[in-house]
């Protein structure tokens, strides 16, 4: 058995008029609670030091230079990463980076048990749109301020097994979860922040947006044979409600725990990386069964181009 004993530290709302300092404090309270239930791991969610400011448009985006980190850690992060250090416990969490050279991203780390970052993940698949949508229920304005991660999909060797990072919107696309299947990945961390209500669909409801949730991390678990940890950012920030449903699920893509609450909630789990080891060798024995020959408009196309009319 190679146990990860993962806490998955789902977080309610963060209001714009909180500071960083407020928040990390909730984040050292949840990963106090994960410490002491015995978590090797805690995994916070996207953009976890902020509220979600993507849904908020200005004019001069120079302007919201303001909800980006410039360094990790810095003044505000850095109790978070000392508590770490001291309770031996590794962590990922995401926020909005801008780099020394001027790039904005959205990013999410992870570090070993002595808190030191080990790997970097920049957001791929970018939702929503770049200027404001008076269409739209609320705007999602991820194409406004971040640029498309530069990084790629990569794994960690790390906690004893292979661990991923991705952030919210690409739990959506199995590309996310293939592209770190083939590198064998054991353990998929993924934080999100979801409104409650679809923008461009009002009437679908929060249940069917949960339901589309759980069905994106079961099938990426089981369809690569890897334990998947999705993280929330939840409730109402401003006026604006996000889903909570954070959750855990087996390289079988069985849901294992899942919150309850839209607060800051933590879901503690003992995760046997092996488990992985059966998917791996026999169904998704990948080098045995995929059919790489066929596969070539994954790469090849973005776009679906159906044929022409008869
Ligand atoms: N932060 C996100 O990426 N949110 C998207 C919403 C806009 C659909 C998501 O996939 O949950």
């Amino acid at each position: 058995m190679r146990i990860v004993n993962v806490a998955a530290a789902q977080m309610g709302p963060i209001q714009k008029a909180d500071s960083r300092g407020a928040v990390v404090k909730r984040m050292i309270a949840l990963m106090d609670e994960a410490s002491a239930r015995g978590a090797d791991l805690i995994v916070y969610p996207e953009l976890a030091l902020t509220t979600f400011f993507p849904r908020w448009y200005v004019e001069d985006r120079a302007e919201f230079d303001s909800w980006f980190e410039r360094e990790m850690p810095n003044d505000a992060t850095r109790p978070l990463f000392e508590r770490a250090a001291q309770h031996q416990i590794a962590m990922n969490f995401g926020y909005a980076e801008l780099t020394p050279d001027g790039h904005h991203f959205n990013t999410a780390i992870l570090t070993d048990k002595s808190g030191k970052i080990v790997g970097k993940y920049r957001k791929v698949h970018l939702p929503g749109h770049t200027y404001y949508d008076a269409n739209r229920s609320h705007q999602h304005l991820e194409k406004r301020y971040f640029e498309p991660g530069d990084l790629g999909f990569n794994v960690w060797r790390e906690l004893g097994g292979v661990i991923g990072m991705a952030i919210c919107n690409d739990r959506r696309w199995p590309e996310t979860y293939r592209v770190m299947g083939l590198q064998g990945v054991e353990m998929v961390l993924i934080g999100y922040n979801t409104p409650s209500e679809n923008a461009e669909r009002r009437e679908e409801g929060t249940e069917k947006r949960m339901f589309h949730n759980r069905l994106s991390v079961q099938a990426g678990a089981y369809q690569n044979a890897t334990w998947v940890v999705a993280v929330a950012k939840a409730g109402v920030e401003d006026g604006h409600a996000l889903f909570g449903g954070s959750l855990i699920v087996d390289p079988n893509g069985e849901i294992v725990a899942e919150a309850e609450t839209e607060g800051d909630e933590l879901l503690v789990h003992s995760c046997d990386l092996d488990a992985t080891s059966f998917g791996k060798t026999t169904i998704f024995n990948f080098a045995q069964h995929r059919r790489i020959e066929h596969y070539g408009l994954i790469t090849s196309r973005t776009g679906a181009v159906p044929p022409p009319e008869k």
